[in-house]
C-alpha cells in the first residue's frame, strides 16, 4: 500500500504564502482532520486548521483534487497557508501526527509518472522547467514537457513494433517462395525511414543539450595575450588575475554568461608555452584540453608582439574566432583560417568589443536557435537513439539473410525508446532521473 507524502512544494523561506502539497490515500483523511471536513473538490475553501489538540495552526486556503484528477494521478490535497517557518513547522508536525511522511526529491513527479500522468522525456522536461534561467531554456523545457519529444520516441517505438510483428510473422511462417525478398521488400523501407530520421535528430550540433546545459567557449592564447581581461571584460568582474607576467594563469577560469537568451560558459586558460615549471605544464595541459572539448575557440593574440601563424591557427575550426588584440599598441592585417572569424579589438579600451558581441549572440541565435520545436536535451537521450539507432542499422543488414537476428536488434532499438520515454520500466534509471529533482515537486 503506497503512504502519503507532504512537501512544502513552493520556495522555502519566508513569503507571504506557502504551499503544502500532500499525495496519497491519506490525503482525504488527513485534510478532514485539520479542517474539519473536505472542501469540494478543485474549489478554493478558506478554513481554519487545528491541531490534534483543538488549538489553531492557521487560516488556509485548501484545495482537494481526488483522484485521479491531479498531479500525481492520486488523492491530493493542498495547503495555501501563511508562509512563516513557524506556520510550516506547526502544519509539518500536524500532517505527521496524522501518519503522513516528508516526501523525498522527486517523489512527486515519480507518482505522476508511475500513474501515468507524464512520460520520463515530460518528468524531464518539468525538472528542466524548475531550473530554467533563460527564456530559451523556458520554451524548451515546456515544449518537452508538453510532450513534444516524447511523441516522437513513442510514434518511433510503434512503428518498430509493427516492424518487428512483419519480421516476426515472416518467420513463423516462412512462404518458401516469399523469404528472403518478401520480408526485405516490406521491413526494409520503414527501417530505413525510421534510420534517417534518427540520424536527422542526432544531427543537431548538440543543440538542446546546448540550451540546458550552456555553450562553451574556451579562449586561449599565448602568455600575455590578454585572455583575462577580456574574460574580465566579458563577466563585467574581476574573475581572473590580470599582470603583466606572462604565466599568470594557470588554472582554468570559467564564467558564465547569458547572451542572446543562451547560456554560455566562457573559460580563460593558461597561456601556451613551453611551460617552465610543472604547475604551468599541467596548466597548458588543460588549456589544451579545454579547447578541443569546446563548443567554440577563441584565439586571443597580442598583435604589438606577434604576427598570427599556421601554428596558432592550427587548433581552429571553422566557426571559431580570432581576436586580434591590443590594437591601442599596434595594428594588423592577418589572414585567418577559412570559416574562421576575426575582430581587431583592444579590450583595453573596449574597442571593437562591440562588433565581437554581436557577431557572437548572432552565432548562438544560428547554432543554437532553430526550427525543431523540442531538440533532444540530455545526454542521456542522445545515447538510447544512437544505440536504437546502431540496432536498426544492423538489423537492416542482417534482415534478407538473418531475419530471426535482425527481429532481435528491432527488439533492442524497441527497448532503447522505451528507457527514453519510460516505456520499459527500468527502476535504476527511474532512481537517476527523479532524485535530480527538488523536493516537493
Ligand atoms: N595595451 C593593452 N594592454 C592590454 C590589453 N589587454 C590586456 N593588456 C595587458 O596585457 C597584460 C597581460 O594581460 P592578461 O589579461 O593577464 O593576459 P593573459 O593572456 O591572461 O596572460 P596569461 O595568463 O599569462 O596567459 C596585462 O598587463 C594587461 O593589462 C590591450 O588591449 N591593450
Ligand atoms: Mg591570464
Amino acid at each position: 500500500m503506497t503512504d502519503t507524502i507532504f512537501a512544502l512544494a513552493s520556495g522555502a523561506g519566508r513569503a507571504g504564502v506557502a504551499i503544502v502539497r500532500v499525495s496519497g490515500p491519506d490525503a482525504g483523511p488527513a485534510l478532514a482532520a485539520l479542517a474539519g471536513s473536505l472542501p469540494e473538490p478543485r474549489r478554493a475553501a478558506l478554513r481554519s486548521l487545528n491541531a490534534r489538540d483543538g488549538s489553531l495552526i492557521d487560516r488556509a486556503l485548501l484545495l482537494w483534487f481526488p483522484a485521479p484528477q491531479s498531479f500525481t494521478g492520486e488523492d491530493v490535497a493542498e495547503f495555501h497557508v501563511h508562509g512563516g517557518p513557524a506556520v510550516i513547522e506547526a502544519l509539518s508536525e500536524a500532517l505527521i501526527a496524522e501518519g503522513l511522511r516528508p516526501a523525498e526529491p522527486g517523489e512527486f513527479s515519480r507518482r505522476a509518472f508511475a500513474h501515468g500522468q507524464m512520460d520520463l522525456t515530460e518528468a524531464e522536461g518539468l525538472a528542466d522547467l524548475i531550473d530554467a534561467e533563460t527564456q530559451t531554456q523556458r520554451q524548451q523545457a515546456l515544449a518537452q514537457m508538453g510532450g513534444a519529444l516524447g511523441s516522437l520516441y513513442g510514434e518511433w517505438r510503434d512503428a518498430l513494433i509493427d516492424t518487428l510483428a512483419a519480421i516476426e510473422g515472416e518467420i513463423d511462417f516462412p512462404d518458401e517462395d516469399d523469404v528472403p525478398e518478401g520480408l526485405s521488400e516490406r521491413a526494409g523501407p520503414p527501417l530505413e525511414t525510421l534510420c534517417a530520421s534518427m540520424r536527422a535528430h542526432l544531427a543537431d550540433n548538440h543543440r538542446g543539450e546546448r540550451v540546458r546545459d550552456g555553450f562553451t567557449i574556451a579562449v586561449i592564447g599565448a602568455p600575455n595575450a590578454g585572455k583575462s581581461s577580456f574574460i574580465n571584460y566579458m563577466a563585467q568582474r574581476d574573475a581572473a588575475i590580470v599582470s603583466d607576467i606572462p604565466g599568470t594563469t594557470r588554472d582554468i577560469i570559467e564564467v558564465r554568461l547569458i547572451r542572446a537568451g543562451f547560456v554560455v560558459y566562457m573559460a580563460d586558460t593558461a597561456g601556451l608555452r613551453e611551460a617552465s615549471d610543472v604547475i604551468e605544464a599541467e596548466g597548458v595541459r588543460r588549456a589544451l584540453a579545454r579547447a578541443e572539448s569546446a563548443d567554440m575557440r577563441c584565439l586571443m593574440i597580442d598583435v604589438s608582439r606577434e604576427t598570427p601563424d599556421e601554428a596558432a591557427f592550427a587548433m581552429l575550426r571553422p566557426g571559431d574566432v580570432v581576436l586580434l588584440n591590443k590594437t591601442d599598441l599596434a595594428s594588423v592585417d592577418a589572414p585567418v583560417p577559412e570559416g574562421v572569424a576575426a575582430f581587431p579589438v583592444s579590450v583595453k579600451t573596449a574597442s571593437g568589443l562591440d562588433a565581437f558581441n554581436a557577431w557572437l549572440d548572432r552565432e548562438l541565435v544560428t547554432r543554437l536557435g532553430g526550427a525543431e520545436a523540442a531538440p533532444l536535451s540530455r545526454a542521456r537521450h542522445r545515447e538510447l537513439v544512437q544505440r536504437a539507432l546502431a540496432s536498426l542499422e544492423e538489423a537492416l543488414s542482417l534482415l534478407s539473410s538473418r531475419p530471426e537476428l535482425a527481429g532481435a536488434e528491432v527488439n533492442r532499438a524497441i527497448r532503447a525508446l522505451g528507457e527514453l520515454t519510460g516505456a520499459v520500466d527500468i527502476e535504476d534509471v527511474l532512481d537517476r532521473v527523479f532524485s535530480q529533482f527538488c523536493i516537493g515537486k
